[in-house]
């Protein structure tokens, strides 16, 4: 298969190339793409050296498959160009999340809805994709009503700048900063820009992305998402009410036989998730599962994932698995 990987010198551009050489994704020819500053620049892929070429050349190539990770600005732009050329586009940005034509998937949970006409897949945020892997089954069992979220994400979420930003600030060097404090040995009650109603646009996200993925505008949902000077992945504390009462035993059960997540939950032993762990892992970890005593059919749990792997690279590849398993490509 002839793939594009747009955004290929990024943070979840490299991760994309490591994680399409992992599990051995089909690809006969690989077209890197970056920004025109970067065109003519080497990368490695599978111990092979690739040129960085522009967005034309590619388009022009007629990849079966682009995989975007470039930011919102150049998804808009540039993924219906692709879609002309016949390509299937996986965009990691915002760009497509919520139109109403585009699908937002979360292999686990809504591949089957793909079909030939979806050209244009949108691939989630990475701290809605790890809660949703997480939460869907136990949806489907109990039925959310609600959710309260805390997020504690990555730096890396933020790209190649922030982790530049913590490494200079460790170092005692004075340099460009991604965040408008430091962020070592702090936490910023702020990820992406703020919008009008004092909710940040990750917080939005998290509402929006999470009942159209779980396809309920029922669930009411609110979250604060907060950076932290962490690398290996977000961690995110989800106080959950259901509609119908559970069994704890039987909720943990259907959670460690559910599809891409694992149950760390042994906290006698001080098991639970952590993201020094999950970092370079493809799975949801989840832990800390307890009843809420303050509320009726209510539970706490704690969810971990690799936000450049489960939360961007991994998903999108699986969706590109999806495509190419099922013949849709
Ligand atoms: P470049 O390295 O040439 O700037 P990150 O989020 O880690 O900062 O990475 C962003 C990625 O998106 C990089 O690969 C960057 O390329 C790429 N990029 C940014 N703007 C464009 C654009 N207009 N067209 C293509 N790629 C872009
Ligand atoms: C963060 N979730 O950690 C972001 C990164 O909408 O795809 C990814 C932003 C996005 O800041």
């Amino acid at each position: 298969m002839k793939i594009a990987v747009v955004g290929a010198t990024g943070l979840v551009g490299q991760k994309i190339l490591d994680v399409l050489t992992e599990r051995n994704f089909p690809i006969d020819e690989l077209y890197p793409v970056a920004s025109e500053r970067s065109v003519g620049k080497e990368i490695v892929f599978n111990g092979k050296k690739y040129k960085v070429i522009s967005m034309m050349d590619a388009i022009n190539l007629k990849p079966q498959i682009a995989i975007f990770s470039a930011g919102g600005d150049t998804s808009s732009k540039w993924a219906p160009e692709f879609e002309k050329a016949g390509t299937f586009v996986v965009d990691n940005s915002s760009a497509w999340r919520m139109h109403p034509e585009k699908k937002l998937i979360v292999p686990e949970i809504n591949a089957s809805e793909l079909s030939v006409d979806d050209k244009i897949i949108a691939n989630p945020n990475c701290s809605t994709i790890q809660m949703v892997v997480a939460l869907a089954p136990l949806h489907k069992k109990y039925k959310i009503k609600r959710l309260i979220i805390s997020t504690y994400q990555s730096i890396s979420g933020t790209g190649v700048k922030a982790v530049e930003q913590l490494d200079n600030e460790r170092a005692g060097i004075d340099g460009e900063m991604a965040y408008p404090y430091p962020i070592d040995k702090n936490c910023l009650p702020h990820c992406d820009v703020f919008e009008d109603n004092a909710y940040t646009k990750e917080e939005m996200k998290l509402i929006n992305e999470t009942r159209k993925i779980l396809c309920d505008d029922s669930i009411r949902i609110t979250a604060t998402a907060v950076r932290v000077p962490v690398v290996g992945g977000h961690s995110e504390s989800v106080n959950i009410e259901f509609e119908k009462d559970f069994d704890l035993d039987e909720l943990k059960n259907l959670l460690s036989e559910s599809e891409g997540v694992i149950l760390q939950d042994e906290p006698e032993k001080n098991i639970y998730p952590m993201p020094k762990f999950a970092h370079e892992q493809d799975e949801v970890f989840v832990g800390r599962i307890r009843r809420d005593f303050s509320n009726p059919n209510s539970l706490n749990m704690w969810i971990v994932a690799d936000n450049l792997r489960k939360g961007a690279a991994t998903n999108a590849i699986q969706i590109a698995e999806y495509l190419s398993k099922n013949q849709l490509v």
